[in-house]
């Protein structure tokens, strides 16, 4: 199967793209590289050094002899998407390709603008490609957990059936996001879901717990695939950056009390549920979610199961709680389904198995890279 993998430079599409491509996927992507631009804007870096795409790509084909295919543009341009659409010929759309940072469009208007616009634009010119040149052709969208926000109720897998003034109906799950990129994924979803009723496409969205971890089986096979790991305080989420904050003797930066729930996955998870999407497609007319997260931690018990895992390594970790710089409940009920990927054959890897080989020995490993000015947050919510 010919699978497009939409923004394959980044943390979650370039596993996806090589893990695709060894089980036999004939796989292309399609990034405009405007990640490391973002990291250079910033004065940041991933704790890993992440090599050139062409790079990256030629070492593939060396080891493995699969070739991945390239196109390099922004999906804001559909133009470019078009062409890339009639050359590949794709038979699902894997898209990653999109600003993903609640702090970076939290910054001012400027990138809460950039970061809709980016997204919803991006989305469009997917769906449009898909109508107009593919119309068959499966599209697996990233969406986030971060959609629903934190009810006080069980979130369900995208829909909710309601019993009002005596009728009944199944609706899609109210949203309550936390952040202006949150709300970009919620627009994209409504998008989805409209293109799917009016024009018959078939859609998953996959709405995607906090990713943590940086190895899989294809970017540990040599240096030059090393996938990349944030740690600073607008693109380094918080499992990541505790491991690395734990390695660098920096105390855990746990925001306010530490209640925060969240639905958390291995990045070696990710790789198999979006294989798991594609492998499975939606039908046409259907508008799938699936909610793509293996287990629910709050923050502060992430905290404490770092300190635990540094102390076995000999590494005495300290937890610091900060003013919370973002507006969310600090405690509150939280309780996500998640069992569509279990049922499809998820079999998931646990954090508490993960995060020794897969996180903290990383973050010793390339301590030296770390810039300790990058570590506190600086971006405010309010
Ligand atoms: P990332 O920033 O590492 O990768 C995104 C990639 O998309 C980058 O390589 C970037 O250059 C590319 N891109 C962005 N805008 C583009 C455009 N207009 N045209 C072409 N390419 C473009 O992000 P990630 O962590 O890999 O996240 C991938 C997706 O998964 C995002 O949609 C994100 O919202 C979702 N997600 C991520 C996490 C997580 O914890 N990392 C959790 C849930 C959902
Ligand atoms: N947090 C801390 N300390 C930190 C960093 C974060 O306490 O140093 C807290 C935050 O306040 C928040 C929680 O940890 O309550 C999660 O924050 P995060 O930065 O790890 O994740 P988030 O901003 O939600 O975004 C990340 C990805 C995003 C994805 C989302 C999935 O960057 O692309 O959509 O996780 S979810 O959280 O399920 O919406």
């Amino acid at each position: 199967m010919r699978v497009l993998v939409v923004g394959g430079d980044g943390y979650c599409g370039w596993a996806t793209a090589l893990y695709l491509s060894n089980r036999g996927y004939e796989v292309a992507i399609v990034d405009n590289l405007v990640r490391r631009y973002w990291d250079i804007e910033l004065g940041v870096d991933t704790l890993t050094p992440i090599a050139p795409i062409r790079q990256r790509l030629d070492r593939w084909q060396q080891l493995t002899g699969k070739t991945i295919g390239l196109y390099l543009g922004d999906i804001q341009d559909y133009s470019f998407v078009g062409q890339v659409f009639q050359s590949f010929n794709p038979e699902s759309v894997v898209h990653f390709g999109e600003q993903r940072s609640a702090p970076y469009s939290m910054i001012d208007r400027e990138h809460a603008v950039m970061t809709q616009v980016n997204n919803i634009v991006g989305t469009l010119n997917i769906l449009y490609a898909i109508k107009e040149i593919t119309p068959d052709c499966h599209l697996v969208k990233l969406g986030t957990m971060g959609e629903y926000g934190t009810p006080n109720i069980d979130i369900e897998e995208g829909y909710i059936t309601i019993e009002h003034n005596g009728r009944k109906d199944t609706l899609p799950y109210p949203k309550q996001p936390g952040s202006f990129y949150h709300l970009s994924k919620v627009h994209d979803s409504h998008n989805i879901h409209f293109a799917c009723r009016i024009w018959g496409l078939r859609a998953t969205d996959l709405n995607q717990g906090v990713v943590y971890g940086v190895l899989t089986e294809e970017t540990g096979m040599d240096e030059v695939l090393i996938n990349r790991l944030d740690y600073d305080g607008v693109f380094g989420t918080a499992l990541n950056r505790f491991c690395i904050q734990a390695a660098i003797g920096h105390p855990l930066t746990v925001y306010g009390k530490g209640g925060q729930t969240r639905g958390f996955l291995d990045i070696r998870d990710t790789v198999r549920c979006v294989e798991l999407a594609v492998a499975n497609p939606a039908d046409r007319g259907q508008f799938r979610v699936f909610n793509q997260f293996t287990e629910q931690f709050n923050v502060q018990q992430l905290a404490d199961m770092v300190v635990k895992a540094s102390q076995s390594l000999g590494i005495k970790a300290e937890i610091n709680h900060l003013p919370n710089p973002r507006v969310e409940l600090e405690e509150h009920y939280f309780n996500a389904k998640n069992t569509k990927l279990l049922d499809l054959g998820l079999q998931p890897h646990y954090l508490s198995e993960a995060l020794l080989d897969s996180l903290l020995n990383f973050a010793i490993k390339y301590q030296h890279r770390v810039d300790q000015k990058q570590i506190l947050p600086k971006v405010s919510w309010r």
